[in-house]
């Protein structure tokens, strides 16, 4: 069993598969911190959990014109500054689980909680690149990385990204040992991963073995036949995957955590609290969350929250909000019904907004799943 010998984890996730391990926390748990605890962080393997000796461990970096430069985590840590960045990552299936309700796609049924928070630090990709050698005027205009963990055929999972996000001073692209302060957990890519902010899940390569510069994209699977969006009207006999760029920034997104679809609100407390998160990709911040509790008739503004204590003033500079805001409204109950249905829609600093509904947007892989999130609930007498 390939599997043996993956990592314990905490028993209160929502397993969508064993072997390779993928699973989310409860969606009520989900928006309690603004930093999510690595335990309930959302976890997604394709393969196998590597097994990685620290102490002999070597970053390969490639496709530079000294020739290939070796770096162990010893040399990670200590030649060069170390970067701390607040970001969110969200798989490309996130919230598949909707779109499947349209139609069936083909794809891990994810909840709303493929999306997690976390810190993560270590040296900037950029300065490991400059150090390796890395100089403008070449022909490189991609950066692949390559993880550890294999298939059965020794093909290992990959990914890459544009050179020039991997090079700006505005990229925040790190190449991270520590999560929320502590060692990277097997599960999230120990001992190195990189984390690119603003960037979908599938190119922040855990068990990172080697980065490459290249002309072109990735080769990888992951790169070339998967993680793309097509037309509602693509289906499995016409699908070209050459057609559709790669994922990279994600669409802006936002999702209800409380309460709970057929949750019954008591009456007599004369009040609901609604809470989620929003976010958006390529570092455009969340500027406004708007709800509903009559199904999209009339709509309030949410009170966005930024790091705990945080005062909003404080966010991050333009084109740089890596991480979500969670958000909260309380309104009255509406008197005279008995059901709700409350939605959230969420507007990024481009002012892009979420459509009202998944038909539109369905798609054979389930991915950019970013309807409003609409959830029913009960009124009891
Ligand atoms: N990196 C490697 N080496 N192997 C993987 O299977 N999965 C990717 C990405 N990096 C993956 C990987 C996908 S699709 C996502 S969404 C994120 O890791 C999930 O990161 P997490 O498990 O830390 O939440
Ligand atoms: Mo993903």
């Amino acid at each position: 069993d390939p599997y043996a010998k993956d990592p314990p984890r905490h028993p209160v996730l929502r397993v969508n598969s064993q072997k390779p391990f993928n699973a989310e926390p409860p969606t009520e748990i989900l928006t309690d911190n603004f930093i999510t605890p690595s335990a309930f962080f959302f976890k997604r393997n394709h393969l196998p959990v590597p097994q990685v000796d620290p102490s002999t461990y070597q970053l390969k970096i490639q496709g530079l014109p000294g020739g290939t430069v070796s770096l162990s985590l010893e040399d990670l840590k200590s030649r060069f500054p170390k970067y701390i960045v607040t970001a969110t990552l969200q798989c490309a299936g996130n919230r598949r689980s909707e779109m499947n309700q349209v139609k069936q796609v083909k794809g891990l049924n994810w909840g709303i909680a493929a999306i997690s928070n976390a810190t993560w630090a270590g040296p900037r990709l950029r300065d490991v690149l400059l150090y390796a050698g890395y100089k403008s005027g070449g022909k490189a205009q991609h950066v692949h990385f390559e993880g550890l963990d294999k298939d059965v055929t020794g093909t290992s999972y990959g990914a890459s990204i544009p050179l020039g996000k991997a090079l700006s001073e505005e990229g925040d692209v790190i190449l991270a040992y520590e999560m929320n302060g502590e060692d990277l957990p097997a599960d999230h890519g120990f001992p190195v991963r990189v984390v690119v902010p603003g960037i979908v899940g599938a190119r922040n390569v855990k068990w990172l073995d080697k980065i490459v510069l290249s002309e072109v994209e990735s080769s990888s699977h992951w790169q070339q036949n998967d993680y793309k969006g097509f037309s509602p009207g693509t289906d499995w006999d016409t699908v070209d995957f050459k057609s559709a760029p790669a994922i990279q920034e994600l669409p802006v997104q936002s999702a209800i955590t409380w309460p709970a679809e057929g949750a019954v609100l008591d009456h007599s407390l004369g009040e609901v609290t609604v809470k989620g998160y929003a976010w958006s990709g390529g570092g455009r911040e969340i500027v406004r969350v708007d709800v509903s509790l009559d199904g999209g008739k009339t709509w309030q503004v949410a009170k966005l929250q930024g790091r705990e204590g945080e005062a909003l003033d404080l966010s991050p500079p333009p084109g740089r909000a890596w991480a979500w805001k969670l958000w909260e409204l309380s309104a009255p109950l509406p008197s005279g019904t008995q059901e709700l249905e409350i939605i959230c829609k969420a507007v990024d600093s481009s002012y892009n907004v979420q459509p009202d509904s998944m038909a539109p947007i369905w798609n054979l892989r389930g991915v950019l799943s970013n309807a409003w999130h609409r959830v029913k609930v009960k009124i009891s007498e």
